[in-house]
């Protein structure tokens, strides 16, 4: 598996699990950071496996893009480290498996922003959220305005932009930012085992699942309906499609093999 300086990998079953691993600040994601995850993202994506979490070492899922790196940035180097941020946000959204954020503490500017760019978000007890850029004289800049609206609507992300409060695990559950709360020493086992059951199902219908879904929430309704419809359909060309409905009918488990 490749070498990180900021990462580490590993496989459980058919999960890459990508573990930023900066602990001594919190997991403050800096320029590179940004592109060892494109590079990790990238290698999870050909290695055959079929889902992804994403976590991070010690207190900290992360705390946000690295504040002394940003410090002395110009307006065009700020402008193409956002530019980074994003094409990793993208990336998450584009890759054919789930994508699940485990944090286990902050989540804070960057940091929530990330989390925000998986599929979806589970999170231990002790786990903080927060976009506080504004004390720092700036906005999100990985995805986090549109994201965070798109997640838990736009009064509430507002809110949390405009103030920068860090809001507690419970909070974040309530609003819808965060899926499932686990104890901490549960949370990594509860996002790898969701990841590993999705991993389970019809590689190709989770995969159409995920892009229709996602392309889908920024089309207008007729326009997301017809992408389902025609998703649906196209499913029907597969291999899969017929061994999942023939399983079914011999009362017996799929073998899937994603074609
Ligand atoms: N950047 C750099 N270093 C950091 C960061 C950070 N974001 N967060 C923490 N650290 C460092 C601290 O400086 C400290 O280092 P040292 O031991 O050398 O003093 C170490 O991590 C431990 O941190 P603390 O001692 O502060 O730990 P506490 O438990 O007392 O406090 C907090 C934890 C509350 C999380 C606190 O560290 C904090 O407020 N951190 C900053 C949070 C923040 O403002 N985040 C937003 C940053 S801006 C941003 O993310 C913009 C995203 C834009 C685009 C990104 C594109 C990729």
């Amino acid at each position: 598996m490749t070498e990180f300086a900021t990462l580490r990998c590993e496989d459980r079953g058919d999960v890459r699990v990508v573990i930023l691993d900066r602990p001594k600040v919190l997991n403050a994601i800096d320029a590179t950071v940004v592109d060892e995850l494109a590079r990790a993202i990238e290698s999870a994506a050909t290695s055959g496996k079929r889902g992804l979490v994403l976590t991070g070492a010690g207190k900290a899922f992360a705390a946000g893009a690295d504040i002394s790196a940003m410090a002395e940035m110009t307006r065009d180097e700020a402008l193409a480290f956002a530019e980074k941020g994003h094409a990793v946000g993208d990336m998450l959204a584009r890759i054919p498996m789930c994508t699940i954020a485990a944090v286990g503490g902050f989540a804070l500017g960057g940091g929530c922003e990330l989390a925000l760019a998986c599929d979806f978000v589970y999170a231990s007890t002790r786990a903080k959220f927060g976009q506080p850029e504004v004390k720092l004289g700036v906005i999100p800049g990985f995805g986090g305005t549109q994201r965070l609206a798109r997640r838990v609507g736009l009064a509430r992300a507002l809110e949390l932009c405009m103030t920068g409060e860090i809001i507690d695990a419970e909070e974040a559950l309530r609003i819808g930012l965060v899926n499932r709360l686990c104890e901490p020493d549960a949370l990594l086992d509860a996002a790898v085992a969701t990841a590993q059951k999705i991993a389970e199902q019809g590689p190709l219908a989770v995969a159409r699942v995920k892009d229709v879904l996602h392309r889908g929430i920024d089309m207008p309704l007729a326009e997301a309906n017809r992408l389902e419809q025609e998703a649906f359909a196209a499913l029907f060309d597969t291999a899969d499609q017929k061994e999942g409905m023939k399983a079914f009918l011999e009362k017996r488990p799929p073998n899937f093999t994603g074609k």
